[in-house]
């Protein structure tokens, strides 16, 4: 991208060129932000590709190929627009949009200036076919009809799609600048303060926009000192963050610390339910909404991996969400409160403690105490964004709370943006998923829950992004972000069509030869690549067996003797944890049926996630036909293989000018570490298994 130096993701200039070839009319655009930003991406494309943009309602004349207007605009559009917005007035809601082409017209209509601007980018898109398709498009159709397309209108499925950053505001000692973070340091912070790029930033929220992501909060939920005074001395540098997301329908949100009483106001107490707490906390969100007049809420990481919380002063977390839901309410603003909260230096002691139970059990009983404006933020597994979790048993259990999910597009525990690994089919699959079953209601799923207009919260997942000039440090990580902003848009999309869009998007565009290839290549690395990455990783469900830490790479035992709640319980007759009501840790428990009765019985369990519910024998036989400890032994040769081939699809592209070079380049340089560690991943859970077991592996291939 000629204006920030860096990747131009799956907005290059050459994605506009349907669009900036023809003969605009953007109505609106005076309404402001993000409308202006509609005209000035029109006028940019137009300018790169002849075409021609008029700014209603002037004395322009058309004709026009494109109408970009707000319904309001009604009676200064031409025809077929004038009568499209006059019925469809009053019906899209904040951010809805229609689509319609009559008479050679392609007509977006919206009756917010959000909506505009989702509409610009579905038409980018659409490329050609949004001007019926490649014959037909020459917008000499004539009304002869042809290329109509039938008004289709467009709303986001979730009222909240939002990113999470884990970006800190100097490099921690530890963690690095981005906690979790694989592509390099903030395009936020630097250095104690603001990186001072905002045009980065701005081609940030353009990418965004783009998949139709509208919240994003710029803080690590682990809030350490620097970052706690972005409340209050470092507000303005926040105000500037929120100025360069705006013209792209993006509210900002922070991450705050609890003890800000505390630490920033030199209060005795953070105690919720004290008075002068409560007023401190109303004058910080005042002062917030005084720079900020948009801001979104707090999001908040209490009583948590040693975050501060109520649990210091014998209070709820409905108490501490709710005191500070009390000072945003009267700016119409909310507050995430996250439940990942569990005891990380206890679990070890009594295995009834199970770390999986503990975000039900803490916030399960209070539902229904949540102020309106609270969501709480559900992780979307009851461990920690393993390769492969059961769906968090919380997502059904609070009817009365408004709930997030939340995913993890960041890496951490899915190959750290070294490995190639897709995850819009693991997301797809949670969103399906039918926490009371699919027999009496198959419309009750996840996504259904988290999209409800009363009570639910949207879709919240940790960003990949740093700034790196791929911006995702793997060039094809991309592809994750572009899938979760449009999944949180669409629940149900296919993942594989979203990945076809990403590449038609990022890379067809610059292509001046058949794509079929590439197209082919990329879709043979990336449709599996999740399941690619599970074979290698830790078997059926158990999850972890990451090198403590960092979590990259494999250590089996490296977890198994620590505080942190994350066991395999591997012995030489067998591994898996009993969670269990007859037998374990009683987890099974806390879904609703058929869940609950499925998971508790060795038989009905899914063979993904038995070694999550159940502890068995090293011949116990799956579903498959194979015993466990076969099992392993096939998927870990079959993973590693499968990583090798992945790189042999993608080094048959060199040369073919199928790829920029230095892109070309970079992927295969993460190749080669993903090859080399699958190996390793495979060596080493392989003999960790042949040892324990002493069970040799059938087909008589090597184990170290
Ligand atoms: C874990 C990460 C840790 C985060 C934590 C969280 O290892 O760095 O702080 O999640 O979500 O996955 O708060």
């Amino acid at each position: 991208d000629v204006t920030t130096g860096v990747h131009a993701a799956w907005l290059p200039p050459e994605a506009f060129r349907a669009l900036g070839s023809r003969r605009v009319l953007v109505q609106g655009a005076e309404a402001g932000a993000p409308a202006g930003t509609v005209h000035e991406e029109v006028a940019r494309a137009c300018a790169a590709y002849g075409g021609r943009v008029g700014r209603g309602p002037g004395g322009e004349t058309g004709p026009y190929d494109l109408v970009l207007a707000l319904t309001g605009a009604g009676s200064a559009l031409p025809e077929p627009a004038r009568a499209q917005a006059r019925s469809a007035r009053g019906t899209l809601g904040d951010e809805g949009f229609l689509l319609a082409r009559r008479g050679g017209v392609t007509v977006v209509l919206a009756d917010a200036p959000a909506g505009l601007l989702y509409g610009l980018f579905h038409v980018v898109r659409l490329g050609e076919s949004a001007f019926g398709g490649e014959d037909g498009g020459d917008g000499k159709d004539g009304g002869d009809g042809k290329d109509d397309l039938p008004a289709a209108v467009h709303r986001p499925a979730l009222r909240t799609r939002m990113l999470d950053h884990w970006d800190n505001l100097d490099v921690h000692p530890v963690m690095g600048q981005v906690e979790r973070g694989y592509a390099g340091g903030s395009i936020f912070w630097r250095d104690g303060g603001p990186r001072g790029d905002l045009p980065r930033v701005r081609a940030y929220a353009r990418l965004l926009a783009a998949v139709g992501i509208n919240a994003v909060s710029v803080n690590n939920v682990n809030v350490h000192a620097a970052e706690t005074r972005l409340l209050t001395e470092r507000l303005g540098d926040v105000a500037d963050l929120a100025d360069a997301f705006r013209p792209y329908g993006i509210r900002l949100h922070l991450s705050v610390n609890f003890a800000s009483p505390v630490v920033l106001g030199g209060l005795p107490t953070a105690d919720p339910l004290d008075g002068d707490v409560r007023a401190w906390w109303g004058k910080a969100a005042a002062r917030v909404y005084e720079a900020i007049p948009d801001f979104g809420g707090f999001v908040v990481k209490a009583d948590s991996e040693g975050q501060p919380g109520p649990f210091t002063y014998g209070r709820s977390h409905a108490d501490g969400a709710n005191m500070l839901a009390e000072a945003l309410a009267p700016f119409g603003g909310e507050v995430h409160w996250r439940a990942f909260v569990y005891d990380h230096t206890q679990d070890w002691r009594d295995r009834s403690t199970d770390r999986a139970r503990a975000a039900y059990d803490h916030f399960a009983p209070l539902d229904g105490e949540f102020a309106a404006n609270v969501v709480l933020q559900v992780k979307h597994g009851p461990m920690d964004f393993q390769t492969r979790e059961p769906v968090s048993p919380v997502i059904a259990a609070m009817p009365a709370t408004r709930l997030a999910v939340e995913f993890q597009v960041t890496q951490e525990y899915t190959g750290q943006q070294r490995h190639v690994c897709y995850l819009g089919p693991m997301w797809s699959e949670i969103l399906g998923f039918q926490p009371w079953g699919g027999a009496d209601d198959g419309r009750r799923t996840v996504a259904a829950l988290v999209a409800d207009p009363a009570a639910g919260g949207g879709l919240v997942a940790v960003s990949n992004v740093g700034d790196d000039p791929y911006w995702t440090g793997h060039p094809l990580a991309q592809a994750n972000l572009y899938a979760f902003g449009r999944l949180a848009w669409a629940p149900h999309a296919d993942p594989v069509a979203l990945l076809d869009e990403w590449i038609d998007l990022t890379f067809v565009p610059l292509l001046s030869r058949d794509p079929a290839p590439l197209r082919r290549a990329l879709h043979a690395m990336m449709d599996g690549s999740w399941r690619t990455y599970e074979r290698y990783t830790a078997p059926l469900g158990v999850g972890f067996m990451v090198r403590p830490g960092h979590h990259y790479g494999p250590d089996v035992d490296g977890y198994e003797y620590t505080p942190w709640g994350t066991y395999h319980y591997a012995d030489r007759d067998g591994v898996g944890v009993d969670r269990t009501r007859a037998t374990g840790t009683g987890y099974t428990g806390q879904y609703p049926q058929p869940w609950s009765e499925v998971y508790e019985s060795q038989e009905r369990c899914p063979d993904e996630l038995l070694l999550f519910f159940h502890h068995v024998p090293y011949g116990h036989v799956l579903h498959s036909g194979a015993t466990v400890v076969q099992h392993i032994y096939d998927t870990h040769f079959a993973g590693a293989d499968e990583a090798a081939r992945t790189r042999s699809h993608w080094r048959e592209l060199a040369g073919a000018g199928l790829v920029d070079a230095a892109l070309h380049a970079r992927v295969l340089e993460r190749l080669d570490e993903q090859v080399r560690c699958a190996r390793e991943w495979r060596d080493q859970v392989n003999a960790y298994f042949l040892r324990k077991s002493g069970v040799p592996d059938a087909h008589g291939r090597h184990i170290p």
